[in-house]
């Protein structure tokens, strides 16, 4: 097979060769702390988080939010001018979902399971949603070397330790849970032989907690949970997006209008409890980035429930996946799973220089990998400077055919472009993937409008200014089903 790699780039894969069998035929022994310090401030001698700060904030900085959002923010409404009869509703739910990706099919099947009478609006189609979308895994603290609370220090630390604490403990207390509700429901997660769950590391935890489904773990826990939906007739709105929450004279929120996205016709949604799971705000493309996000994820909860009255968080960070497409151009800045670096591909310079662990938390990473890029270190391709990411190293290291097990996806995706990385390394630059903030709320999953939900990307607090990987499927599942079971408990008493 012939690589669409230009000569200069082959030269520079020559390099990360020689630092793969260095690397290879280097004992294999643990480091000791001394060794891991001098590493560590040797990746990143001048990281702090204000320098980061400059990064992620960039041409924004000193705003309280990216200008593409306070733009949307300001629109004015869609509903200003029209009459709306909300006497005659056209739809009258005890609960109504807005958002039908993770967390709005899994709010709906917990609704449901309380008794309450569900309906599910999407301004796309059940599952058109970045939980599709997600490949490395969902993290959860149920093995026997692991616990919760070790979990919470992890996401913490993660998070700058601007994490709402009451949502960590929510989010780890739960973990075990739901992964065995999701196992329950049908999902295939990557078993042994024995039928024990494979777990792996992501950047910045301390343990192997990340259960996958393959590179298209989102996808498989995707189709389960639609699956559920279906089977329970809960009924799905689609290509109808909420445009306004409406709210009571006690300001409680009561309902939505909503919009056919192909007929244009307003519809009025009357509800006893809303809970908005809409996802996040990536396609937005802030600061012009690439973005591993669906073409559904700009940010209508957060401009729905702001209008609302909700307050937001942490609206200044977002995250940036280190490792997004850099060549070729044609899926320029879709995701590189993280789980391709959790078994053992290195970052490497152009010059074969591994100047990064690979399982640093993503906000270092990206910097780092923007760091070097800027200092002359990336390696040239049409489009955009990147960093190879060295992917043969996965079977040098865990035997040939991991990659083509463990990483189907990802091995597809590449090959369609005459790349085939178990051979060569890959091209890589950060891509916009997350919303760090969100909608604020408590840890019954209500905003400051009562009545009003919000579960998933579109709620903020968890993940602090930086989230770690497989948490926000886990986030989907516990606080999806969080707000569906406090809304379903919640109509009873309406
Ligand atoms: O949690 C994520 O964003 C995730 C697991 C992404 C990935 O790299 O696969």
């Amino acid at each position: 097979m012939s690589f669409p790699y230009t000569e200069e780039m082959m030269e520079s894969v020559k390099k990360v060769e020689a630092t793969r069998a260095a690397r290879m035929a280097a004992e294999p022994r643990r480091m000791t702390a001394e060794e891991k310090d001098a590493l560590l401030e040797q990746y990143h001698p001048d990281y702090n988080l204000s320098s980061f700060a400059e990064i992620i904030v960039g041409p924004n900085k000193g705003e309280k939010a990216p200008k593409e959002l306070v733009e949307l923010l300001q629109a004015k409404s869609r509903v200003q001018g029209m009459t709306l009869d909300l006497a005659h509703p056209d739809y009258d739910v005890d609960v109504l979902v807005i958002g039908g990706g993770g967390s709005g099919a899994s709010a709906a099947i917990e609704a449901h399971e309380a008794g309450a009478n569900v309906m599910i609006v999407t301004k796309l189609r059940i599952g058109d949603a970045n939980t599709m979308m997600a490949e490395g895994g969902i993290q959860a603290a149920d093995k026997e070397n692991d616990s919760p609370a070790q979990h919470y220090l992890d996401v913490m630390g993660g998070g700058h330790f601007a994490n709402v604490p009451e949502l960590v403990e929510k989010l780890v207390m739960d973990g075990p849970d739901c992964i065995k509700w999701l196992n329950d429901l049908g999902v295939l997660f990557d078993k042994d032989k024995d039928g024990n769950m494979i777990t792996t590391h992501g950047g910045g935890t301390s343990r192997k907690r990340m259960h996958a489904a393959a590179d298209y773990s989102g996808a498989e826990i995707m189709r389960v949970l639609r699956d559920e939906v279906q089977n329970r007739k809960i009924p799905v709105v689609d290509f109808t997006s909420a445009i306004e929450i409406i709210k009571d004279t006690e300001g409680k929120a009561a309902g939505a209008v909503l919009q056919n996205m192909e007929t244009g016709e307003i519809l009025i949604a009357r509800a006893k409890c809303v809970i908005i799971a809409t996802g996040g705000a990536g396609r937005l493309h802030y600061q012009g980035f690439p973005t591993s996000n669906h073409y559904g994820a700009t940010a209508d909860g957060l401009v729905l429930a702001y209008r609302a009255g909700a307050r937001l968080l942490y609206q200044d960070t977002l995250q940036y996946h280190p490792t997004g497409v850099a060549f070729p151009s044609q899926i320029y800045g879709a995701l590189v799973t993280e789980k391709v670096r959790s078994m053992g591909a290195q970052f490497v310079n152009v010059n074969g220089e591994a100047f990064m662990h690979p399982l640093e938390t993503r906000d270092v990473a990206a910097s780092g990998v923007i760091r070097e890029v800027s200092r002359g270190n990336g390696v040239h391709t049409p489009l955009r400077d990147g960093i190879w990411l060295d992917s043969p190293m996965i079977d040098a290291i865990h035997g040939e055919g991991t990659l083509e097990k463990r990483l189907p996806g990802m091995l597809r995706m590449y090959l369609r472009y005459d790349i085939d990385m178990r051979k060569v390394p890959i091209v890589i630059y950060p891509t916009l993937h997350y919303q760090n903030g969100g909608v604020r709320v408590s840890v019954n999953g209500m905003s400051d409008v009562e009545n009003l939900y919000v579960a998933g990307e579109a709620a903020g607090g968890v993940h602090g200014r930086n989230r770690l990987m497989g948490n926000s499927l886990l986030d989907v599942i516990v606080f999806g089903r969080n707000a569906g079971q406090e809304a379903g408990k919640q109509f009873k008493n309406v």
